[in-house]
């Protein structure tokens, strides 16, 4: 089938990076894909190299008319042109209309997905949106996870991989990747990370910055340099699959927002997640509701040592001792867990199954 797939860049990453994600998912099963952007900026140097069957289009303000899709998807409610709408209500049978939701652990998802919400005012009355949320049970949309992602993980060389960069461990050095936002517990993390040998991998942007300023350095992208028993290896913007790569060579990572969320937890190792922060504090929501999920059956001390380090990360508790290493879950139980966990998520149907599935029933129904 022919998709049309529309996204607005809000701030940062995320919108463009799940877009992407799911637009190269559909494409590598055989769907066609435009991908209507307002900034496709990002894409140069998160997926430079393009995919077969996806056809990024700039979304400008003017809209220019097109014949629509038979698969309608708005990426996080962010509603087509109108005058596209006006010719999805003009089709016999109209498009199928999704609207993919952002990905949380509360409960409501459960009771939202898959939900038609007619459309009553126009342009487009008459015409069926269908809620789709992603999430980490089965009965949501599930997250997405393209074929043959963990096999390409469990063949995958860290040390090769880290070598290719110019860096190779040292002796009991641990390797920490960091992606997060501005975080004033940050300066309290790096001086515990400081206490043992650690090679830190910082991405460009938000962490550089902050890494340089507190360490009163300038980074310089693909350089290394020796901060006491801290290295700190200045990352470039890597392209999403070389961000795999850098997740799956890890020890342990420091991720945020949406996808690179969910990249960690394909990584099956420790990580720490920086929650997008909302202004009313329904982050802080969001983020108890996933460790409720993802420390169900953990050992008391391992659950209590990683929820302490979470909420401090996020400015949700004003322990900042749980930040220093000393306070961390015990390693191997960590990173036990995190393979648990993967493996669990890897028994539930992906995402983009089952919004094709999805797809393909609406539209044998309205056909
Ligand atoms: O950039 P983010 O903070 O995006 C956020 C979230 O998506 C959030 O839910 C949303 O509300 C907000 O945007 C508007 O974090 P996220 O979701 O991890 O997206 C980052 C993307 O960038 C992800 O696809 C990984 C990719 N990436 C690379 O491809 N290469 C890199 O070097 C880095 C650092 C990231």
């Amino acid at each position: 089938m022919r998709w049309d797939l529309f996204c607005r860049v809000i701030d940062n990453y995320g919108d463009i990076g799940v877009c992407w994600r799911l637009a190269a998912d559909l494409a590598g099963r055989g769907q066609v894909v435009r991908l209507w952007v307002d900034d496709p900026t990002a894409l140069g140097w998160m997926a430079p190299q393009g995919c077969q069957g996806v056809e990024v289009r700039p979304w400008r303000e003017h809209w220019d008319p097109v014949e629509p899709a038979e698969v309608v998807v708005e990426a996080f409610g962010c509603d087509p042109p109108d005058p596209y709408i006006e010719c999805m209500a003009k089709r016999s049978p109209p498009p199928v209309w999704i609207n993919l939701e952002y990905l949380s652990a509360e409960d409501y998802v459960e009771r939202c997905h898959g939900l038609p919400s007619p459309r009553w005012h126009s342009p487009g009355v008459g015409l069926v949106k269908r809620f789709f949320y992603p999430g980490f049970t089965p009965r949501t949309g599930g997250l997405l996870r393209e074929p043959g992602l963990l096999a390409r993980r469990a063949a995958f060389d860290g040390l090769a991989w880290l070598a290719r960069q110019g860096l190779t461990p040292r002796a009991h050095e641990r390797v920490v990747s960091l992606f997060c936002y501005d975080n004033p517990r940050l300066s309290v993390w790096l001086e515990g990370l400081a206490e043992r040998p650690t090679l830190l991998l910082v991405t460009p942007g938000q962490a550089a910055r902050q890494v340089a300023a507190l360490l009163g350095r300038r980074p310089r992208e693909g350089d290394t340099e020796g901060v006491g028993a801290l290295r700190l290896h200045w990352l470039p913007p890597l392209t999403q699959t070389e961000f795999d790569h850098l997740l799956w060579a890890c020890d342990l990572n420091v991720v945020r927002g949406e996808d690179s969320f969910v990249r960690a937890q394909w990584a099956a190792r420790p990580f720490l997640w920086h929650i997008y922060p909302q202004g009313d504090g329904a982050h802080a929501t969001k983020l108890e509701a996933f460790l409720d999920r993802y420390l169900e059956g953990v050992a008391p001390d391992t659950a209590q040592a990683l929820r302490a380090l979470w909420r401090a990360w996020n400015g949700l508790s004003g322990d900042l001792r749980s930040l220093r290493p000393s306070a961390w879950p015990e390693p191997t139980a960590w990173r036990a867990h995190a393979g648990r966990w993967c493996e669990a998520l890897a028994g539930q149907v992906d995402l983009c199954t089952q919004l094709l599935d999805l797809a393909q029933t609406l539209r044998a129904r309205s056909g």
